[in-house]
């Protein structure tokens, strides 16, 4: 069975899906994982609904492609998740969760388990295994994850939900972004009366930085540019970059807000070179643009406000194709209306 609602609008979240409810409670081993460089949502996702079924009596293991960046390290259980591109054994289940399950970069061959269960909110996702329950109008997966625990009968306890508190406010980017519902304060005000500290996830995901990461957030933004009309504009982290300042990829995460944030920018990129001739692309929109049509066409995954990629080529080739297309998506979507640069 596969459930979808339309993207259009925000609809009133699903409930879970009555033949999830009955795999997990009939099962006694479980897989789950979620996709590559794995972020707030989908740590905490993994976290509160591993704690969940072990609470039921299942056995569970926890397994990602990648491992957990070290501002996610504060979450209970985060040290039991084993990382590397397979896991051995077979499962009852198989849970991919926040992702299309090819997103997990996990299993060539065969996947582990009889029963396949794919749970996400994003609108890109293929919906191609026979239990998936896909809500776009979800505000993060965890509060799917809320809504399923609670189908189950399982009480939330401390640690349950400091990981689902963490998913639904990494992926509102602190209660901020569109996305946003009553539901989603609703059941954020549910997890922090079950005991979730919002101090500590703030202090953790976003007041923990390192200083080498400001250093090298410095010189990204010292070389930022922007498009004609003011509309986009993007910033390069190069391989050189990681080198002077000894960070890595992970100490990206979130500049590209910064990017965004200027006054009059509806599209920012934040450019990651990946290789000598490959680049990573992270795509953020302000509220009204739609970025999901722009995410398939990169060949990456996103929804509305959020869209990524790869492409290979050198710097200046890939800028002029990503850029172009982000300008046909603003044509298209409000007309040539080009915002003075002040
Ligand atoms: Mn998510």
């Amino acid at each position: 069975m596969t459930l979808r609602t339309g993207r259009e609008g925000r609809g009133p979240a699903m409930n879970e899906p009555a033949d999830i409810i009955s795999a997990l409670q009939g099962c006694g081993t479980v897989l789950i994982s979620v996709h590559k460089n794995p972020d707030g949502d989908a740590l905490g996702s993994q976290l509160g609904l591993m704690m969940a079924l072990e609470k039921a009596g299942k056995k569970v293991v926890a397994h990602n492609l990648d491992p957990v960046p070290e501002i996610y390290r504060f979450l209970p259980g985060s040290g039991r998740i084993s990382t590397g591109p397979r896991v051995n054994g077979t499962f009852d289940v198989f849970l991919v969760l926040d992702a299309d399950p090819l997103r997990t970069g996990l299993f060539t061959g065969a996947w582990p388990a009889r029963t396949l269960i794919n749970i996400d909110h994003h609108v890109t996702n293929r919906a191609e295994w026979p239990i998936t329950w896909l809500d776009p109008n979800a505000t993060a997966t965890g509060e799917m994850i809320y809504r399923l625990v609670n189908g189950l009968g399982i009480p939330m306890d401390k640690n349950m939900a400091l990981c689902l508190y963490t998913a639904i406010f990494t992926d509102t980017g602190s209660f901020r972004y569109s996305n946003t519902t009553p539901e989603s304060m609703r059941i954020a005000a549910t997890l922090i009366e079950a005991g979730a500290d919002p101090w500590l996830v703030t202090e953790n995901v976003y007041e923990s930085y390192s200083y080498k990461r400001i250093n090298l957030l410095g010189k990204v933004l010292a070389g930022i540019e922007r498009s004609p009309d003011g509309r986009i504009a993007w910033v390069l982290v190069t391989d050189e970059l990681y080198r002077l300042t000894g960070t890595t990829a992970e100490d990206t995460d979130n500049f590209v807000n910064f990017v965004r944030s200027i006054k009059g920018v509806e599209v920012a990129v934040l450019f990651r070179q990946t290789g000598a001739e490959q680049y990573k692309i992270s795509l953020r929109a302000k509220g009204r643009v739609d970025l999901s049509g722009l995410a398939m066409t990169l060949g990456g995954g996103g929804h509305k406000n959020a869209a990524g990629g790869v492409l290979d080529g050198t710097f200046p080739s890939v800028r002029e194709k990503v850029i172009a297309a982000v300008g046909r998506e603003l044509d298209a979507q409000f007309g040539k209306k080009a915002v003075p640069a002040p």
